[in-house]
């Protein structure tokens, strides 16, 4: 075996987005690009030598290829030890957990999350540090900068490494050790929730449940977990086994691409309860007997009921979600006398808050959830947190809905996604907004008046860095809400995402569908931004 130095030149777009860089397979394929990332992340980290690497990924195509090309980096760059799934498989909130069980010194993970799969679909990679999570700003900035001046990468020479076989093995001086996939996950799950109660209510004859897994990765986790574990009937998990190109779906856990699931659980014989998880098992969508739970109001409701599952039974530390979800947990974080934190789009944003013990529970209206557990979040989590939910209350997940905004009131809560439009009209579209935004305070827009509008910006409570540019956001005075932001995770063109939010307080209202109720706030958002003009659509790609 022989230590490579491979000269290379830095590629110009591997600035890392939302979470990680996301690309291409075609663009990983190139000669150099995968490495140059990879020894980016090394050099960032500067003293690899002797420390622990967690690796795995989704299972996408690409998956099994990169894994080699990593393990003889780390190899060349010094790490003592490196946990692989079997056969490279680990999901997102997976590897979290492996990092921070066995005090690794960080992780890369494979991945680009709910982007479709497949030799012309799309690949990721991303370093996650030493407390399980995404690596902060400072972190990816780092990386960056070393990606625009690279020179040179270090890679042994030598054999691929099995990674089918359970055990341990070795790279030169390094340990590589293939383990179970989801043994740790599934540990700590059942250290979380009231097993008990939920597998009585899994196995029983009154209740049914359905779990997409897209053909994604939390498939071999969601047999172990809800049908072996739990004892849900063998075909409760659909789309179980994770292809390589997903099955040609989009693995994105919402009511557009997860039809298979909608279907059914929109059907006359809809089964009580049905979730799904995206391509790399961090999202989740939950759905009742023909009823949808935006993941805002799944945040408020699983933060309302903490107490119920046995991990969370001494209550929440505080809250946070990102700035464009709804503020329905807001008010449960008020009910409770709780902080509540709002912070950019990206996990990122609450690992601070989590290490420091200020926040329990964590979630976006991008469909993730998750707790302090760990540090990415994690969609199978969500499902279980529901299901302990539904076991101890044993009411329907309608009823629960119902009850609750009757108690708080209701955030009807919508986001259009305008996909792939041209980048140079988005950048136009946030630009023009941009300067609307300076304009807007006490202006009236029919019974409403705006209280205020920014460009988002945070400071990180407990390290003090800042982070502009975060999202155009326009306040009224009764508590509604619109937010415009450009997506970082995409990989073709511009996604614009519109977010819009409006508070009642009237039960008799509460029922109304949210398009409809939302409806004036949207036809102000499509006036601010001139978005159908502009792009010429006459409809959003998806409507969440
Ligand atoms: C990632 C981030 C999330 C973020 C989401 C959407 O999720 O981890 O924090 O909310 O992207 O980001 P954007 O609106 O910029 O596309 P995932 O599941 O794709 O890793």
């Amino acid at each position: 075996m022989t230590l490579r130095t491979v000269p290379t030149k830095p590629f110009d777009d591997q600035k890392p987005g939302t979470s990680g860089l996301r690309k291409k397979v075609s663009v990983f394929q190139q000669p150099h690009y995968l490495e140059n990332f990879v020894q980016a992340i090394f050099n960032a980290l500067e003293n690899c030598k002797g420390k622990t690497l967690v690796l795995g990924g989704d299972g996408r195509f690409y998956n099994r290829q990169a894994i080699q090309t990593i393990l003889k980096m780390a190899a060349a760059a010094g790490f003592g030890r490196v946990l692989v799934g079997h056969n490279g498989i680990l999901s997102t909130p997976a590897a979290s957990c492996v990092i921070r069980k066995h005090s690794a010194f960080g992780g890369i993970i494979l991945s680009a999350s709910h982007n479709p799969a497949g030799t012309d679909g799309d690949f990721g990679i991303k370093y996650n540090t030493t407390n399980g999570g995404p690596a902060a700003e400072k972190i990816t900035d780092a990386i960056y900068a070393r990606t625009r001046y690279l020179q040179r990468y270090y890679i042994l020479e030598a054999d691929d490494v099995p990674l089918d076989t359970l055990g341990q093995t070795r790279l030169g001086e390094m340990r590589i050790e293939i383990i179970d996939s989801v043994y740790d996950y599934a540990e700590m799950m059942e250290s979380l929730f009231n097993f008990a109660a939920i597998r009585q209510l899994c196995s029983g004859n009154t209740f049914n449940m359905r779990f997409d897994a897209m053909h994604a990765v939390t498939g071999p986790y969601a047999h172990e977990i809800l049908e072996k574990r739990l004892g849900a009937p063998v075909g409760t998990v659909m789309n179980g086994t994770p292809l390589e190109d997903f099955g040609g779906g989009h693995p994105d856990p919402n009511l557009t691409y997860a039809h298979d699931l909608v279907e059914t659980m929109f059907s006359a014989q809809a089964p009580d309860f049905g979730a799904a998880s995206d391509g790399d098992g961090d999202r989740n969508m939950i759905l009742g007997k023909r009823f949808f739970v935006t993941p805002s109001d799944s945040l408020a409701v699983i933060a309302a009921n903490a107490r119920l599952a046995p991990g969370y039974h001494r209550g929440l530390a505080g809250v946070a979600r990102s700035m464009p979800t709804s503020m329905a947990v807001d008010r449960v974080a008020q009910a409770l006398n709780i902080d509540c934190y709002e912070t950019p789009t990206g996990w990122k944003f609450f690992g601070n808050l989590m290490d420091a013990g200020r926040v329990t529970l964590c979630g976006e209206e991008s469909f993730g959830t998750g707790s302090s557990h760990i540090r990415e979040k994690d969609g199978l989590w969500a499902v279980l947190f529901w299901l302990n939910i539904l076991a101890v209350r044993q009411q329907s997940v309608e009823e629960i809905l119902l009850e609750h905004w009757g108690k708080y009131g209701r955030n009807f809560y919508t986001r259009h996604d305008y996909e792939n439009v041209d980048s140079s009209i988005a950048k136009d579209i946030m630009a023009q907004l941009h300067t609307h935004m300076a304009t807007l305070a006490g202006k009236p827009f029919g019974t409403r008046r705006v209280a205020y509008s920014d460009d988002f910006s945070y400071t990180d409570p407990i390290d003090g860095s800042v982070s502009t540019g975060q999202g155009m956001r326009i306040g009224f005075e009764d508590g509604a809400r619109i937010v415009f932001r450009l997506s970082g995770t995409g990989t073709e063109g511009a996604t614009l995402r519109i977010y819009v939010e409006a508070y009642e307080a009237d039960i008799a209202k509460h029922t109304q569908d949210t398009q409809h109720a939302l409806a004036d706030l949207i036809g102000i958002a499509n006036q601010l931004s001139g978005i159908r003009e502009k792009t010429g659509r006459t409809e959003p790609t998806v409507i969440t």
